[in-house]
């Protein structure tokens, strides 16, 4: 780590997104007034009868849960995307002709929305799920890709997880989501477009180097890079890595990369999707030893669309993107100067690489 990278404020991009983030490393020793305190653990009972997730319970549409066992994957009854024969008018929107069409622009967005419950067992979380239940929940997530990524109205499928009452998720039942849409939607956009800019050797910001020669994706060479420096890798295995990435934003974000090229979750094989609930697990458990309390985050897979195209300069991958900061109750905010001008952190990237790695793999409690 240079001198910048320590005690300087910085710059750093995310060659990701095309985007910046400032790093105020001298600001981590600002005296600190607000409560340390741990958060008394609630303990949830292995079955809640008004949890509209566990086995055999009545959800708010009146549909009823089977007595499932492992993995249970359901419509969403609040759904946020519609299919597309069951909107109103396809068409909506595109009918501007006026000179405001360039700046008052809609189209229609279809697609489906599903709840994936990664267990019946109301009171346990991926932290706490045996391996093989981990990766039930890589295969349910594969499957459902598999299927929705054949569909002709289906671009994209989004996995994810929002985990923890300050995250917005009222309900502990382990659960996660998907979101699949005829459209790509905004952050995978982003991605894709930057990656195929890497791989294609173009410039999206000043900073891209055009003249680096043999790429791979941009994620298999940055892997490259973080394996050989290691200081922000926090643990591997045998075909992922975990890392704090270096243009990280949140205080404890990580992703999970893959060892070898992989543009979609349904290319893994079964060593690797044994690998992934290994990984899963791991991250998981060290966040929840952070803190000592049941680590709230999003997470979620980025992948290739499955709109046909190949998809080269795609690596699939995962983002964890914690809000908690110094303790259970003090979270980051994004606001301010953040949200007008640029994201910002005091504590590096390789400070957070730092504390991650010396966490134990075996849950607290
Ligand atoms: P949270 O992850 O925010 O708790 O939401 C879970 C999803 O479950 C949410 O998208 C859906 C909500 O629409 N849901 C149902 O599909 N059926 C229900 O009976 C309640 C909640
Ligand atoms: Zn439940």
């Amino acid at each position: 780590m240079t001198q910048l990278h320590v005690t300087q404020p910085h710059r750093r991009y995310n060659p990701l997104t095309d985007e910046w983030i400032l790093v105020s490393p001298q600001r981590a020793t600002r005296p600190w007034l607000g409560a340390v305190e741990k958060r008394p653990l609630e303990q949830s009972p292995t079955y809640d009868p008004t949890c509209y997730l566990c086995p055999g319970n009545a959800r708010a549409n009146g549909a009823v849960n089977p007595p499932y066992t492992g993995v249970y994957v359901f419509d969403n009854d609040f759904p946020a995307l519609l299919q597309a024969q069951d909107q109103a008018s396809n068409e909506a929107g595109r009918q501007h002709v006026s000179s405001a069409a360039a700046l008052l622009r809609a189209s229609a967005e279809s697609g489906v929305c599903r709840v994936i419950c990664f267990s019946p067992r109301h009171d346990l979380t991926l932290a706490q799920l045996p391996p093989s239940q981990i990766r039930a929940v890589v295969d349910a997530w594969i499957a459902q890709c598999e299927e929705l990524g054949a569909r002709d109205d289906i671009t994209y499928v989004q996995l994810f997880e929002n985990k923890g009452e300050i995250m917005g998720c009222s309900n502990p039942h382990p659960h996660g989501q998907l979101w699949a849409s005829r459209h790509l939607p905004t952050e995978p956009a982003k991605e894709q477009r930057a990656q195929l800019a890497w791989l294609t050797g173009r410039h999206l910001s000043d900073n891209a180097q055009s003249s680096v020669l043999n790429r791979s994706p941009l994620l298999v060479d940055y892997l490259d890079i973080e394996r050989r420096e290691g200081a922000r890798v926090i643990f591997d295995n045998a075909h992922f890595t975990c890392l704090v990435p270096y243009w990280a934003v949140w205080p404890f974000e990580t992703m999970i990369l893959p060892h070898r090229h992989i543009r979609r979750i349904v290319e893994l094989t079964p060593d690797e999707r044994d690998s992934l609930a290994d990984a899963l697990k791991r991250i998981t458990t060290r966040y929840d030893n952070l803190f000592e309390v049941s680590f709230p985050y999003t997470m979620g897979v980025h992948q290739a669309p499955y709109d046909g195209d190949a998809h080269e300069e795609w690596q699939m991958h995962l983002h964890f993107y914690p809000p908690l900061l110094r303790s259970a109750t003090v979270r980051k905010f994004m606001v301010g100067y953040e949200m007008l001008a640029q994201p910002q952190r005091d504590l590096t990237a390789e400070q957070a690489a730092e504390r991650l790695r010396g966490l134990s793999e075996t849950r607290f409690a």
